[in-house]
Formats: structure tokens, C-alpha cells, sequence
């Protein structure tokens, strides 16, 4: 298993302001973080992955779509500028030095269109991914597609559903990101909305309830790493919250106000409970501090 934050905790972008960060994640025992990409234009990948390399960090991405962009709109232009959009991204995580980008990659966080997912925007995910799929190969890159709860999309909220957009996509490079945070609000309860997800999981984003520190909430912990163990996922967990981050994406999230102390107790005491809790079988490791 491999432990990561997601630097939103921090700050709505991540760049060279960012770096003196990164010592202090190593120190508290995490093995990378995950970079959002909202703006590949943005981004200095090149120097991002110096910097982790300098400190022995790996990196995952969380990307959103921008307003104005979507997979899943009957305008043809906006979907191929999308595609270009998410191409970029590819490019741009590849260079960083990441192997996965993980996120709601059908159309921004709360986007709604007042009714429910139409058949016509479920092809039109579906093709989008196929026509991503060489863009993927290329840069060796797997995407985790997030399933949402309601009140962020209306597009996807289930891991169920999730698992039936990943079969229909057919391409073994893109599965699905599960958040605990979506599946406490979405799901009947956290194990067997994991293994709905079966052999499409490829990420999961462990957030508190209240997208506070993880474990000292109402999330079923105890269910959740004993279906962590039963499936053998062994692939990265990341802490991911937006309380200190008064941008776009925290507005979006519906992030009003401060969920831990500082960002650093999310991040760090986060990481030793979901540590102590995938290091042997026994009964849950209490959350260190509340
Ligand atoms: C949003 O609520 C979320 O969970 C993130 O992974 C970014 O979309
Ligand atoms: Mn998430």
C-alpha cells in the first residue's frame, strides 16, 4: 500500500510555492502526494518532479474539469476541446513523474442539468474514454473515473454505476477512483460498494465524513480495510480534503469552513491511522487524535 495527501489540503494549485511542503510529508511517513491538475498549462511538471525526486516522493493526480468543459454535452466542439483538455492533462501528469490521474473526468464538480443522466451522455462517456485510449498508451498513464455524491453530480454516483462505465469503456488502463467520502453519503454501506468496483479499482481517496482527519468520524472503518484486505488492494490510499483551500473546487465541494486544526493534522494524523490499520488484521487502531 501506498499513502498519499492530496495537496488541496493546502492550497487550490501546487507549484514551486508549495516545495518546502515536501519535506514535512516525507517526515510524517508519506509516500507522495497527489498533485491536482486543473490547468495543465499551469503546471511545472518538470520541476514538480525534481523536487519530488529530491525527497524520495512519488506523485498521483487529482484532476476536475474546468467550467465549460465536459465528455458529456450534445455540443461536439466543447467534447473535442474537452478530449484535447484531458490530453493535455495525460501529457502533463506523464511528465510529472505520475502514473495515474484520478477524478470525476466526465464534466465539472457541481454541474447539473436539472434531470437525470441520459442515455445519450452515457455513449458520450463511454466514447470520449475510447478515443482517450491511445492518448493513455502512450503516456502510460491509468485514469480512476470518481463517482460523485448527488449533491456534486448527478452524472455518477455509485460505484455500481462506475463499474458499468468501465465495462463498457473496455480499456484495462481506465477504472475507477472510490472516495469514502461519496460512498458514507451514496452507497448502503462501504464494503460492498468497494467490491462493486471488483477489478476496475484502481484508487481510492480515504476522507472522513466530514472530509476531516480520517477515523474520527462516522466512515465504516472497520468494514472498509477489512474489504481493503479481502480484495487485496494494494494500490495507493490518499487523503484528500479542500478546508484550507478557499477556491474554486472548495466552493464546488460545498467547503465552508475549517475541518481539523490545520491542514497538516488532516494529512499526518490521517496517514498514522490508515497506517496502523493496514499493517496487521487486528480490530481498528483508534484515529490519533480527534
Ligand atoms: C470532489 O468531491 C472529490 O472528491 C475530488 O476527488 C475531486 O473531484
Ligand atoms: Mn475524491
Amino acid at each position: 500500500m501506498k499513502f498519499g495527501a492530496n495537496t488541496f489540503i493546502w492550497a487550490e494549485s501546487f507549484g514551486p510555492e508549495q516545495f518546502p511542503l515536501l519535506p514535512r510529508i516525507k517526515a510524517a511517513g508519506l509516500d507522495g502526494i497527489e498533485v491536482p491538475i486543473i490547468d495543465p498549462a499551469a503546471l511545472q511538471p518538470a520541476a514538480i518532479r525534481r523536487e519530488l525526486e529530491k525527497h524520495g516522493l512519488a506523485a498521483t493526480v487529482c484532476s476536475v474539469l474546468p467550467r465549460g468543459l465536459s465528455l458529456i454535452v450534445s455540443d461536439a466542439e466543447t467534447r473535442r476541446k474537452t478530449v484535447r483538455h484531458l490530453q493535455d492533462c495525460i501529457r502533463a501528469a506523464a511528465e510529472m513523474g505520475a502514473g495515474l490521474i484520478a477524478g470525476p473526468l466526465y464534466s465539472p464538480v457541481g454541474h447539473f442539468t436539472g434531470r437525470r443522466p441520459t442515455a445519450e451522455e452515457w455513449k458520450m462517456a463511454v466514447e470520449s474514454w475510447r478515443e482517450l485510449g491511445p492518448a493513455l498508451a502512450a503516456a502510460n498513464m491509468r485514469i480512476a473515473i470518481e463517482p460523485l455524491n448527488r449533491f456534486e453530480t448527478y452524472f455518477l454516483n455509485t460505484t455500481a454505476d462506475a463499474a458499468r462505465l468501465c465495462d463498457e469503456i473496455g480499456d484495462p488502463r481506465v477504472g475507477i477512483l472510490f472516495d469514502t467520502f461519496h460512498a458514507n453519503i451514496e452507497e448502503k454501506s462501504v464494503g460492498p460498494a468497494m467490491r462493486a468496483a471488483g477489478r476496475h479499482l484502481k484508487h481510492i481517496h480515504t476522507c472522513e465524513n466530514d472530509r476531516g482527519i480520517p477515523g474520527t468520524g462516522n466512515v465504516n472503518w472497520p468494514e472498509f480495510f477489512q474489504t481493503v484486505r479481502a480484495m487485496g488492494y494494494d494500490g495507493w490510499m490518499t487523503i484528500e480534503s479542500f478546508g484550507f483551500s478557499l477556491g474554486e473546487l472548495a466552493a464546488a465541494a460545498s467547503i465552508w469552513r475549517d475541518l481539523a486544526s490545520t491542514p497538516e493534522a488532516i494529512a499526518f494524523e490521517g496517514v498514522k491511522f490508515l497506517r496502523a490499520n493496514t499493517a496487521g488484521s487486528a480490530g481498528l487502531q483508534p484515529a490519533v487524535s480527534a
